[in-house]
């Protein structure tokens, strides 16, 4: 034998001994799932979709009799001709069978006689295997082991069903429990979708049905970091999402009626609360663990009624691909319905001969799920696995992953219409932590609210930056040109406008710009009535944004104002990105007023955005009646405690919305769940030193020209140019 001769023989004599050592290993772990189960269990059958484990034995063992001894070793001799009809399952090319929902009345031959048949075939796949066989022969019996490994899940399926109707509810055994994810509000996966790749790749056995691999187009989308739990389940039963056809398609709904479902499969009211049935009996509903036994419809209409979708295939893979590791419960809990219908992938094209029946002839009418789940024979799933069921069907151990489209991106300029709003919520709400821009909490309501808190005696703010202004108008006037344009960043009420437009009488125009077009309209109407010579030009829009003054102003010298310490509501890379393009509104050679609040005493601070007459809770608070009012949100504003708090590390005021209990709230028709204690984090208020505004200022392309600092409580103002 030459060198690569023995080589060859070396690597087909390990393959042989690697394909044996896992078809022994796959049979007796057949025999081992049934190995709890008297022979009468193995015998009946509870329902036509369920066989019996008696019957899926014998079956699992046909297929290599069948497909593989039969055609590929020379004169062998089948254990009884009788069983070639009996253990058909749906092969239509071999021949007849018994009608599947008559498997149950297959007593004959026994129990023995079909561990007696499945010696038989072993030894004859012994006798085949050992001797080693073709590429062709290895591929069948890869996959008569891949299908008694799906046999070996049925069993288990089936012995549920089989046990879920005695009185006895009794339990299989231990081992086959659903993996739990970490209790607490449900995380995203966020992911960007594109043009991606999915399907089997090179290398590893599949089957046909997940091939071939091919491109498809995602948009952005999230995936739920763990299956919807009992719990939650629970919560959608009490909200009566089983008697809301809205939420429903229209055959799942026909279904549910018609089944009367009230609950999963195998959940039943007890005296002291639910009771569920699984393989290790009947117990006390857990509601973290992952629900179980829920038909495609009842998914669907979960999904709908928490304002989510279930993921497609392709985007079930995708992110199975990409994120696995912050998906859980991905193969070891349960399969998960997609929304996707089981059809051939672009090109598909099943085996020739009776094998090409396996998978391809069951492409109509059912829906993939995907994963894997408690029952699966370990190792036996993967990212591509295409598992398959009727809509309707429940005995299975399918749950649900939720998914939803990734809110749109922001749209830059202008960002103030009601999609924005409900675009910042849904990504706020979604991320976590949760938190929304404070832009929003300035509707009429809230505009109000926050003059209301510039009158206050904690909030120290407004008073120390009036009287400084008043006290150094005249030298800010002294450098404003003559027909200047004063544009206003956030201008609000403008009431510290009316300071700086008394000291510089020269100053031509003004340009209010505010998200709030109540608060601006009105404004913009006083001012234009107590300065008759003033051409006002109100603009309602996001000051952040990018966007251009009229020609008219564009041609005066500018002069910018942002007092108020709004830049500190911003994050110091924002406030620097907004710096400079305050810079490209008003032109190169524009000087900029700029008011801040510096760093104080923690407890002066923190009062000013706690006060105790609780007029910053209630505009605090205001923005979840804002969403209840504007996008059908049904926030309890009692539910949620204003919180504010100095964080040291980041020189910044903080306002929360603290949930005050576990609870789950519905807003832009998704439902949002939150821990106690779980906080929406609703704005910063950065607080600076001298040094820091003109590391800002330097950074956005300003240069400092002076600055006036009042007495304490200090607060400062800038001038850049
Ligand atoms: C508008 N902005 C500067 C105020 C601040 O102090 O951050 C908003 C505010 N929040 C609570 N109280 C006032």
């Amino acid at each position: 034998m030459s060198s690569t001769d023995e080589a060859r023989a070396r690597r087909s004599g390990l393959a042989t001994a690697g394909l044996l050592d896992r078809y022994r290993k796959v049979r007796a772990a057949s025999l081992a799932r049934a190995a709890p189960l008297s022979a009468e269990d193995q015998v009946a059958q509870s329902m036509p979709d369920a066989s019996p484990c008696k019957w899926h034995l014998a079956h699992v063992t046909w297929f290599f009799e069948t497909f593989v001894l039969a055609e590929h070793l020379s004169a062998y001799q089948p254990y009884d001709p009788a069983f070639a009809y009996l253990f058909n399952s749906y092969y239509e090319a071999v021949g007849p069978r018994p009608p599947r929902g008559g498997r149950g009345l297959i007593t004959r031959p026994s129990l023995a006689e079909v561990l007696a048949y499945r010696r038989h075939v072993d030894a004859a796949m012994e006798r085949l295997v050992g001797r080693g066989c073709s590429g062709a022969v290895e591929r069948l019996v890869t996959l008569g082991l891949a299908h008694e490994e799906q046999h070996q899940e049925l069993i288990l399926m089936d012995v549920l069903h089989l046990f879920a109707q005695s009185a006895l509810k009794p339990a299989y055994g231990p081992g086959f429990v659903p993996a739990k994810a970490k209790p607490g509000p449900l995380g995203w996966a966020q992911l960007d979708g594109g043009i991606v790749e999915i399907g089997a790749g090179e290398g590893g056995f599949c089957f046909d049905n997940e091939t071939p691999r091919h491109r498809t187009i995602l948009r952005p989308y999230r995936l739920a970091e763990r299956l919807v739990t009992n719990g939650e389940w629970r919560a959608f039963i009490d909200d009566g999402g089983y008697d809301r056809p809205e939420l429903w398609l229209s055959d799942g709904w026909a279904r549910s009626r018609a089944e009367h479902w009230r609950a999963p499969l195998y959940w039943e009211r007890g005296e002291g609360g639910w009771l569920e049935m699984g393989l290790e009996g009947q117990r006390p509903l857990d509601p973290d663990a992952p629900v179980l036994h829920v038909s495609h419809y009842e998914a669907d209409a979960f999904a709908a009624w928490s304002g989510r979708r279930l993921p497609t295939e392709a985007e079930w893979e995708h992110a199975a691909m990409t994120q696995a590791q912050s998906l859980a419960q991905l193969y070891d809990s349960a399969w998960q319905w997609t929304a996707s219908a089981y059809l051939g992938y672009p090109g598909f094209a099943a085996a020739q001969g009776a094998v090409g029946e396996y998978n391809g002839k069951f492409m109509s009418g059912q829906m993939v799920l995907r994963g894997g789940a408690c029952a699966t024979a370990p190792g036996h799933a993967r990212a591509s696995y295409r598992n398959f069921f009727y809509p309707h069907q429940r005995w299975m151990f399918g749950g649900v992953r939720l998914a939803q489209d990734a809110p749109r991106r922001r749209s830059g300029a202008g960002r103030t219409g009601a999609d924005d709003f409900r675009n910042d919520v849904l990504e706020g709400l979604s991320a976590s932590p949760k938190s929304i821009p404070p832009k929003w909490f300035y509707d009429a309501r809230g505009s109000d609210l926050f003059e209301a808190i510039c009158e206050l005696p904690e909030y120290y703010l407004t008073r120390a930056e009036t009287a400084l202004l008043a006290r150094i108008a005249p030298r800010i006037a002294a450098r404003i040109p003559k027909g200047a344009a004063l544009v206003e960043f956030g201008s609000g009420a403008s009431a510290k406008t009316r300071l700086v437009l008394d000291a510089a009488p020269q100053i031509g125009a003004y340009v209010p710009i505010d998200i709030s077009r109540s608060a601006l309209e009105t404004a913009a109407a006083s001012i234009a009535a107590d300065y008759p010579a003033l051409a006002v030009e109100a603009l309602a829009r996001d000051f952040t944004a990018p966007g251009d003054l009229s020609e008219a102003m564009q041609a005066r010298p500018r002069v910018g104002f942002f007092p108020g310490s709004t830049i500190g509501n911003f994050a110091p890379d924002e406030a620097v990105r907004i710096l400079m393009q305050a810079r490209t509104v008003l032109g190169e050679a524009a000087q900029f007023i700029l008011g801040a609040d510096l760093v104080k005493e923690p407890a002066v601070m923190t009062a000013a955005y706690d006060d105790a007459a609780g007029v910053t809770a209630a505009f605090n608070r205001n923005l979840l009646a804002r969403i209840n009012r504007e996008l059908a949100g049904a926030f309890d504003l009692e539910a949620f405690e204003h919180r504010a708090l100095w964080n040291a590390v980041e020189s910044r005021m903080e306002m929360h919305l603290v949930s005050r209990r576990a609870q789950s709230t519905r807003a832009a028709g998704r439902l949002f769940d939150f821990a106690r204690g779980e906080t929406i984090h609703t704005e910063n208020s950065y607080k600076f030193t001298v040094e820091d505004i003109a590391g800002l200022a330097r950074r956005a392309g300003w240069r400092l020209v002076e600055r006036w600092i009042s007495p304490p409580p200090a607060f400062a103002v800038f001038l850049l140019a």
